[in-house]
């Protein structure tokens, strides 16, 4: 990407979005599309595909996609799949069409087997079933995937596409019904502890690991990845920092002072066992996490109570 490359951030009001574009405008890239006007309906082909006629972009990094915590994918799978369907398919189809120099596709860490063995590497995509709490979210995002390399076989596109860990940050989701467990958490603590709570419900039974990767490094992974990757198969974005929901919620205490009981309810889905992700690839290209789980937590919680 050279600095006045047109560079369009398909989602760029998610919170992945927002950490992007602070970024690279940081790192002086001076012309990042149509910001501030609204996005088309990236769901309705007609319109993105007069969005990038229009303003013909050059790089495209595609964050969009409705997405939500474990249960919003038990309860909204239709909704979920289709919707990142439609935009995988309208989207690549146009960035071909349009011939952009550049995709690049964030898919997500459900993608891996329930019981793929850790840490995950993609070479263990389809080894074995999906986890079934979002394996229509998962298997929208496998065929992401797949749509970027099937570009890259038949015409030669430059499409890349990587995985991410559990993200999490400022700008989260932070609703009781779509939210992710970083989020979920805080938000329940926080409201615990202004209420004079004497205990927090944590959903299932504390077991399961999940590997937590604050935003504004996924962000500058996701930039690496544009300028120093490509080829087919997707790339892991891990930040090395896996923690039990347990102990995930021992620390989100620290965090918000609360300082009541945590109840675990095992009626409550733990959904997939254990995703840590294998990201020896990206280090090895020299990428690496710059903020560590608890300071990133602290940053995330501080944005949150304003
Ligand atoms: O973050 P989370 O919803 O996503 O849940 P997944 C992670 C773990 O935290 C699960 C537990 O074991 C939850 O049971 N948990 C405990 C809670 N308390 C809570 C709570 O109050 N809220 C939430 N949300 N979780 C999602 C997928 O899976 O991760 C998506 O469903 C997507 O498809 C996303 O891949 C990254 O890691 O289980």
């Amino acid at each position: 990407m050279k600095k006045d490359s047109r560079i369009y951030i398909a989602g760029e009001s998610t919170m992945e979005g927002k950490a992007l574009i602070r970024l690279i405008k940081e790192r002086n890239y001076k012309n990042i599309i149509n910001l501030d006007n609204g996005e088309p309906d990236l769901t309705n082909y007609s319109q993105v595909k007069k969005y990038f006629r229009d303003l013909k972009p050059e790089y495209v990094f595609l964050f969009a996609g409705k997405s939500g915590g474990i249960k919003t994918n038990q309860e909204m799978p239709a909704t979920l799949m289709l919707n990142n369907l439609r935009i995988i398919s309208n989207v690549l189809s146009v960035a071909h069409k349009f011939e952009v120099e550049k995709l690049f596709y964030l898919a997500s860490c459900c993608v891996y087997p329930k019981h793929a063995e850790q840490p995950m590497h993609p070479d263990m995509l389809m080894a074995g079933p999906l986890e079934p709490t979002n394996s229509a979210y998962a298997t929208a995002k496998l065929a992401g995937i797949e749509l970027c390399r099937a570009y890259r076989r038949e015409y030669g596109d430059n499409f890349i596409s990587a995985i991410p860990a559990n993200i999490f940050g400022p700008r989260d989701d932070f609703s009781v019904k779509n939210s992710h467990v970083v989020a979920a958490l805080m938000r329940k603590m926080h409201e615990a502890k202004q209420n004079g709570n004497s205990a927090v419900e944590i959903w299932g039974t504390g077991k399961p690991r999940r590997e937590f990767i604050y935003v504004d490094d996924l962000a500058d992974a996701c930039q690496f990845l544009m300028e120093h990757y490509s080829d087919e198969n997707p790339v892991n974005i891990g930040s090395g920092t896996a923690l039990s929901i347990s102990d995930l919620a021992k620390t989100i205490k620290e965090v918000t002072r609360y300082k009541g009981n945590l109840h675990f309810d095992s009626s409550k889905p733990d959904g997939m066992p254990n995703k840590v992700l294998d990201s020896s690839y990206l280090f090895s290209l020299g990428w690496k996490p710059s903020t560590s789980f608890n300071v990133s937590a602290e940053k995330t919680y501080e944005w949150f109570k304003i």
